[in-house]
């Protein structure tokens, strides 16, 4: 089942509608995840209409999934996005599309979606570093955007780039990043349908420390390709610079897919913690690709990924 919107699309058609026209009830229904309050018939088909790429696994809370996080600009502990993010502002917005495309240029949010043609809503995706959540996002493929920005034929890869507003971001004032913070992918892996961005969660606009407005999902890879808060996005025919593999290129590669026979130099990747899983709760292993090899590993055939990690 597919869920196809007009093609004069709107921002607000690709967020989460109720609470895109009244943000404050955001905070109101954040904290109790209180699905059930959220009315109307679009809404109700939107919830029951998962991505065919959406995992069955338990969902984690709104709760775990916006207290616990990684989001540099606004510190390096788990708990500071949460508390920091809050000063990000995210209107207006709007996102920079260059390189080699036919049809460059800065847009606005509304901009970025309109004559996009987008077929599913959620996608309920495992996502794995050292531990674990299942995420149900909002969003839309990012090859609908490619599509539209027109990639051109010598494009290999896809620049992201991160907003920097020091005023706002402790970790920034901190330095504790060469920022903005950047990431890529290779243009196949871009045009993956599992490779999106990401507008909300559970039927909720983005929280600023969950990357709003607009973040990538890449459920393959290791959590640090999702780059947040985007506002550059570049096509190139060199691999771009990545914020993490030049900070430690033994420890990163810049494919970082979810390998647990490729260990971290200084830890294991074979087992995940599941987050909110209870503190007894053992590890577990962690799954080539991230369970994702149907989809993907036909992507690095030719590939030696120990090589490549
Ligand atoms: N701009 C930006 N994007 C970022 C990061 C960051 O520090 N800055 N951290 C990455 C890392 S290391 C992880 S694990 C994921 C965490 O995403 P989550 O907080 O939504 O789970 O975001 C990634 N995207
Ligand atoms: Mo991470």
């Amino acid at each position: 089942m597919t869920y196809r919107f007009k093609t004069d699309l709107k921002w607000s058609d690709v967020t989460p509608k109720s609470a895109f026209l009244n943000r404050r009830s955001f905070m109101a229904s954040a904290g109790a995840a209180a699905l059930g309050s959220i009315a109307g018939p679009a809404l109700a088909r939107i919830m029951t209409v998962p991505s065919q790429y959406s995992t069955d696994a338990a969902p984690n809370t709104l709760e775990e999934i916006t207290t616990y996080n990684n989001y540099y600009e606004f510190g390096t502990g788990k708990d500071e996005p949460a508390r920091y993010a809050k000063a990000l502002v995210t209107d207006p917005w709007s996102v920079t599309i260059d390189g080699l495309v036919d049809n460059p240029g800065t847009f606005s949010l509304d901009d970025l979606v309109s004559g996009m043609t987008i077929e599913e809503r959620i996608y309920r995706f495992r996502c794995v570093e050292a531990w674990s959540m299942v995420i149900p996002w909002n969003g839309f493929q990012l090859s609908a955007l490619l599509d539209k920005a027109g990639v051109q034929s010598g494009a290999k890869y896809v620049s992201f780039e991160t907003v920097v507003q020091p005023e706002n971001m402790i970790g920034v004032q901190r330095g504790v990043l060469d920022f903005p913070y950047r990431e890529g992918l290779r243009l196949d892996e871009a045009m993956n349908p599992l490779t999106i961005l990401a507008t909300g969660v559970y039927n909720e606009p983005l929280a600023n420390q969950s990357g709003a407005p607009i973040r990538l999902v890449v459920p393959w890879k290791y959590g640090f390709k999702s780059i947040k808060s985007i506002v550059r996005i570049t096509l190139t025919d060199t691999q771009p610079y990545t914020t993490w593999k030049a900070i430690n290129q033994r420890e990163y590669g810049f494919y970082s897919n979810v390998n647990p026979n490729v260990d971290h130099p200084r830890w294991s990747q074979a087992s995940e913690r599941r987050i909110g899983a209870g503190l007894f709760a053992g590890r577990e292993d962690t799954l080539m690709f991230n369970g994702y090899g149907d989809e993907v590993a036909s992507l690095y055939a030719d590939m030696d990924l120990l090589e490549n990690y």
